[in-house]
């Protein structure tokens, strides 16, 4: 790390105790912004880097809700308003039994960078809840969803902060917190929330995206070394938003996707995943990943086996943080596997970084690799000002555009500060120059 950094570093630690995945995305980042440190003295000055690590505002508020047998339930409800030098705090909510500050402050960390990449006018923020949807009837994610915006509405607005999705919350999610929000504040205030389902409000292609940009990434990283996704054999851990929609762009690019998985275990169909039968079970009737193996007999799923044991030449990590280790990066290296993109958040731990960038993997993070869903995000919030709807195929050349922006971008970054091919460094330095350019700009607040 740079040595202007290290103290800086070690008071990040120091105040925020206990939240270590927010530690581990604060590490990354400011191990890899030193050549920037050196080309612009001016940062230092203004203190950038120490403003950018202080979210500008944190909420954390009581969710009660009664669940269907009438017994009452407490939750814990989060927004961290991390950085709004680009635009309104943007990023999404997140509902799943693990989530606690210090998680909502990696993700609400990281989106300020992704954000930033995308070249759209959105600031950065997270938020979410430790409510586990699993199991839960429709009426108690209403209920839990209504009891939730009946608080977080106040800090919400088009121009403020405008939340979306990400693990555990979708369309269905996101219309009962926007029922409750046009409710309690007597406004049908579309750009408040993105992510919407399109029978309110939401945009073509806004629930693909993630999924197809990660996939579009990969295909932009693997062009400009004379190499494509096709006849290559692809894992994609989860089974969710993110998963189901990469391995859709993927077949149509060409690859075939042999594990998807989700934490029970892992499905293996050497013949490429069912995505009709996927999308069914998880999209239709919101089933474990298991009983994909009821219909496709060839198939094996396992409770055991990691899913990166299972042979590809491409590895798309888009389930959850830190799935990807040390061990898992070894067995990648040991089937030959090319390429690795993140299209969850953090899903690669940094010793899983670290035997990947040894071994020669391309290395994509998610902060560039996934940052399609919030792109499309800023699109919704585009159409929604603009009363305006576009067609599917627009929409996706858009996004198609907005990654190959991206990845050039960080690829000519990392070249441009000394890493050739170091998408970390390229990404990082990119997203932080861009948003410390808008600091500067609007002085001391
Ligand atoms: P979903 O809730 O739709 O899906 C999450 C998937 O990951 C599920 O299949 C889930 O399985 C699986 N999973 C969760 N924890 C584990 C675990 N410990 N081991 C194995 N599998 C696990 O979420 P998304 O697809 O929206 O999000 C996935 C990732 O992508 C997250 O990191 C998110 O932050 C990131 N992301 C999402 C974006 C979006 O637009 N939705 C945009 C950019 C990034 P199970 O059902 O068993 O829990
Ligand atoms: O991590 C992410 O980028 C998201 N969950 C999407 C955020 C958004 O505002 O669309």
């Amino acid at each position: 790390m740079h040595p202007t950094l290290e103290p800086i570093h070690q008071r990040v630690l120091d105040r925020n105790p206990g939240e270590t995945e927010f530690h581990q995305a604060v590490h990354e980042v400011l191990e890899s912004i030193g050549p920037a440190v050196d080309k612009h003295p001016e940062y230092a000055e203004a203190r950038i880097v120490e403003r950018i690590c202080e979210p500008e505002r944190q909420i954390i508020f009581r969710v009660p809700w009664e669940d269907d047998d009438g017994d009452i339930h407490i939750n814990r409800g989060f927004r961290v308003e991390f950085n709004s030098a680009l635009g309104p705090f943007k990023g999404g909510l997140r509902f799943h039994p693990t989530v606690l500050l210090g998680t909502v402050k990696f993700l609400g960390f990281e989106q300020i960078f992704k954000n930033a990449l995308t070249g759209l006018p959105i600031g950065g923020g997270k938020g979410g809840s430790d409510f586990d949807p699993r199991g839960r009837s429709d009426r108690e994610i209403m209920r839990f969803c209504q009891s939730f915006m009946t608080e977080l509405y106040r800090h919400l607005g088009e121009y403020t902060d405008v939340p979306a999705g990400d693990m555990g919350v979708g369309g269905r999610e996101l219309g009962y917190l926007f029922g409750q929000y046009k409710r309690i504040t007597n406004r049908y205030e579309s750009g408040v929330l993105t992510g919407k389902a399109l029978a309110f409000g939401g945009a073509q292609v806004r629930r693909e995206a993630t999924g197809y940009g990660s996939a579009f990434f990969a295909r932009r990283a693997l062009e400009v070394r004379g190499d494509s996704l096709e006849g290559k054999d692809v894992v994609v851990s989860g089974s969710g938003n993110v998963a189901l929609y990469t391995v859709e762009k993927v077949h149509q690019l060409g690859g075939r996707v042999v594990a998807v998985s989700d934490s029970d275990g892992v499905v293996h169909d050497p013949q490429g995943v069912d995505l009709e039968l996927l999308k069914d079970i998880k999209e239709v009737r919101r089933e474990r990943l298991r009983v994909y193996t009821d219909k496709i007999g060839r198939a094996e799923f396992s409770t055991d086996r990691s899913i990166w044991d299972v042979p590809c030449q491409v590895a798309l990590p888009s389930a959850t943080q830190n799935e990807l280790d040390a061990d898992g990066a070894r067995a990648l290296l040991r089937s030959g596997c090319r390429f690795v993109g993140e299209g969850a958040n953090m899903p690669t731990t940094p010793d899983g970084v670290e035997v990947l960038r040894e071994g020669g993997v391309i290395f994509a993070p998610g902060k560039a690799a996934n940052a399609g869903g919030v792109a499309a995000s800023a699109l919704e919030m585009q159409q929604n000002a603009s009363r305006d709807s576009w067609s599917f195929e627009y929409s996706e050349n858009r996004l198609s555009e907005i990654m190959t922006d991206i990845h050039d971008r960080c690829h000519a970054t990392a070249e441009e500060y000394g890493r050739p091919g170091d998408y970390v460094a390229g990404a990082n330095i990119a997203g932080y120059a861009r948003v410390a350019d808008a600091m500067l700009a609007l002085g001391l607040v």
